[in-house]
């Protein structure tokens, strides 16, 4: 095995410990595994996506970011079948995306919304 050495926040090692203690994991590096692992799954899957397909996108971000998300939507409105955006709680939100459409454009929509920041969690689920 090659020894890789990364940066983390203190909010990322103190969600990684519990994760350790959770999920029972033996090490910091087993998690880092798994969550890799997972990633690269995820990512197949995803580049597997070809032609005419339908998928649901979720999104879970603060409240704030309500304008960020209208305006990345509207490049993809030809794949957009369905929208719902509900509050969650105070201060986040939830939108689900039912998707049609170019593969390509799902997929480029999908990966604009997982490289924001801003956003908490994107995910991509094929049908
Ligand atoms: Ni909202």
């Amino acid at each position: 095995m090659t020894i890789v050495s990364i940066s983390l926040n203190e909010d990322i090692i103190k969600d990684i410990n519990r994760l350790q203690k959770n999920l029972g994991f033996s090490g910091r590096s087993e998690i880092v595994r798994a969550g890799l692992r997972y990633m690269i799954a995820e990512q197949k899957e995803k580049e597997n996506l070809q032609g005419e397909v339908s998928a649901l996108l979720l999104i879970i971000h603060r409240e704030e970011e309500d304008d960020q998300i209208t305006s990345m939507r509207h490049d993809y409105e030809e794949v957009i079948n369905t929208h719902l955006h509900s509050k969650i709680d105070k201060d986040r939100c939830v939108e689900v995306f039912l998707l049609k459409g170019e593969s390509d454009l799902i997929k480029d929509m999908t990966r604009k919304f997982q490289i924001n920041k801003k956003l908490d969690h994107v995910k991509l689920i094929a049908m």
